[in-house]
């Protein structure tokens, strides 16, 4: 059996609703997911919600009701958004399902036979939005801000369990050194590699203070731990424990998509936890930038917090995709506005890819009444769209193992703009009008083909214009049945076939 592309988000915590920066995350694990597909790969896609831990169980409290309310109140919205989206996850865990639990007490019961788990007492600070314990040096930096700039932090003595961390920090650097993959972009690496080098202090992995989590095995005063509970979810959505067959056909995790807020849980912490356990290490943990909106950052004081249901409303599901994915390059943060996406949709969507299919259509269904022409023969400028049709479509790919979205649109916008070149150039309207039509039905055909190419190309990123464009060219065989290397067989969409222009795809914003 071979082995599954396995991909994860982060899981989200239910204290609010999702916001943009969820349906980053979750977008560009689904443009990956589906690229995968293209390739012909069985892939494994999760997607869920964290929901133990202090911080949920106080906004409970906040709001009168009870954790477990709170969460199923809450995660609706983040499975609805799913949908809203057209992701494609094959499965969405939540932290409080009786599988998980089983498999976070299998976890702490392999560290712990490993002599990496003792009972000592914690005594120091905590930051509850993000969950996390503050080391010395971060004290340090979070005095060093202004008082607004500072997270709320407390202090917290209580006993804890304590994971020997320590004792990770050569093998972790040696981990790293050896595959320098397992952190990228690999700018961040370094981040993550000086981070260990300043030293690891032993972990507290448990709480006395509050009750919602999982409870340590044999100690129940005790729960685990919010981040040792959520990272295991990434084992526990492949059958960890009990399921050898589903863990072995997908583990080890090929890339955890995370923001770079939460790199250091993801490349420090649960790589040890998982050297401990001996259980084989994720291939990559991928961390990208941060959104603001309008130049500032999203805050629920700020009031500017961007409901994405909001956004598919105005734009569409596709345009919203496609936006975050090329508007800023992968790792790097950006900013989300309404005139940054009326400008793509206007510029790329509209003129560029827009354009090119419903000239086409338009001149297949005025010359040769809806039906793609069959061609007599090709010169060398109608072979040279095929050459850079495969061409492109061996970069994108490349570009797309690379996890490089922006770049893989950005070669499509190329290709799509040099189609759009040699429709000029060839000027089919001329020869029609010179009663050319073995030079006419060539040009033509030529294009649909390019055009069957990025339709392709785009479906992960675009899925249902690519849907709607495969069908404008009349096929009848299903898109979702194409493989990337259809893509290179030149000739994918059939002479005769019968095309429908209808509406445009990407109506200019003004225009709505
Ligand atoms: O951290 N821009 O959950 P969370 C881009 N439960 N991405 C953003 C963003 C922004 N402004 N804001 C959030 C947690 N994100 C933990 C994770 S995993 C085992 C546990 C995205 O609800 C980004 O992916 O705070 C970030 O890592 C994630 O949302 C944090 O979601």
């Amino acid at each position: 059996m071979s082995k599954s592309f396995y991909v994860t988000t982060p899981i989200y915590y239910v204290n609010d609703v999702p916001h943009i920066g969820h349906a980053y995350t979750t977008i560009a694990a689904d443009v990956i997911a589906r690229f995968k597909r293209l390739q012909g790969h069985k892939v494994f896609f999760l997607t869920g919600t964290d929901e133990h831990g202090q911080k949920i169980e106080r906004t409970a409290e906040a709001n009168g009701e009870k954790p477990i309310e709170l969460a199923d109140r809450v995660v609706k919205g983040f499975q609805n958004l799913s949908q809203v989206l057209n992701i494609t996850n094959d499965d969405f865990i939540r932290t409080t399902e009786d599988r998980h639990r089983i498999s976070v007490e299998e976890i702490f019961k392999r560290v712990e036979a490993a002599g990496d788990i003792y009972l000592s007492e914690y005594e120091g600070w905590y930051d509850v939005r993000d969950e996390a314990f503050i080391t010395e040096t971060q004290l340090e930096e979070i005095l060093s801000l202004p008082e607004d700039k500072r997270p709320i932090i407390e202090k917290v003595k209580e006993e804890s369990y304590f994971f020997r961390l320590s004792k990770y920090q050569e093998p972790l650097l040696e981990y790293y050194k050896k595959h320098p993959e397992f952190v990228q972009p690999s700018y961040r690496l370094n981040e993550v590699s000086r981070f260990v080098e300043g030293g690891l202090r032993d972990l507290s992995i448990s709480r006395t203070t509050f009750t919602w989590g999982i409870p340590v095995p044999g100690n129940p005063k005790h729960v685990i731990y919010v981040w040792f509970d959520a990272l295991t979810n990434y084992l526990t959505g492949v059958g960890f424990p009990d399921n050898e067959k589903m863990l072995s056909e997908n583990w080890p995790a090929d890339v955890h998509l995370v923001g770079k807020d939460i790199l250091r849980f993801h490349a420090v912490y649960w790589p040890a936890f998982l050297m401990s356990a001996g259980i084989e290490l994720p291939k990559t943990v991928f961390a990208h930038g941060w959104w603001t909106v309008e130049g500032e950052k999203m805050s629920k004081s700020v009031g500017n917090v961007v409901d994405p249901n909001q956004v598919v409303e105005e734009f569409g599901a596709d345009v919203f995709r496609y936006f975050l994915l090329r508007e800023i390059p992968f790792g790097q943060d950006g900013d989300f506005s309404k005139s940054a996406i009326v400008a793509r949709v206007n510029g790329d969507l509209a003129n560029g890819l827009g354009n090119l299919v419903s000239r086409t259509l338009g001149m297949i269904e005025k010359y040769f009444d809806g039906k793609i022409p069959e061609p007599t023969s090709l010169n060398s400028g109608d072979e040279a769209i095929r050459d850079k049709a495969i061409a492109t479509v061996d970069l994108v790919e490349k570009q797309m193992n690379e996890i490089a979205f922006h770049k893989a649109l950005v070669s499509l916008w190329e290709y799509i703009g040099d189609v759009n070149k040699y429709v000029d150039e060839s000027a089919p309207w001329t020869l029609a009008k010179e009663n050319n039509q073995e030079r006419l039905g060539a040009v033509l055909w030529t294009i649909v083909q390019a055009i069957g190419v990025i339709t392709i190309l785009i479906c992960p990123f675009m899925p249902k214009s690519a849907e709607e464009i495969w069908k404008k060219l009349g096929s009848v065989d299903p898109l979702n049945s194409k493989l990337l290397s259809d893509a290179k067989e030149w000739g994918i969409v059939k002479s005769g076939q019968i095309v429908e222009k209808g509406q445009s795809l990407f109506p200019r914003f003004e225009d709505k």
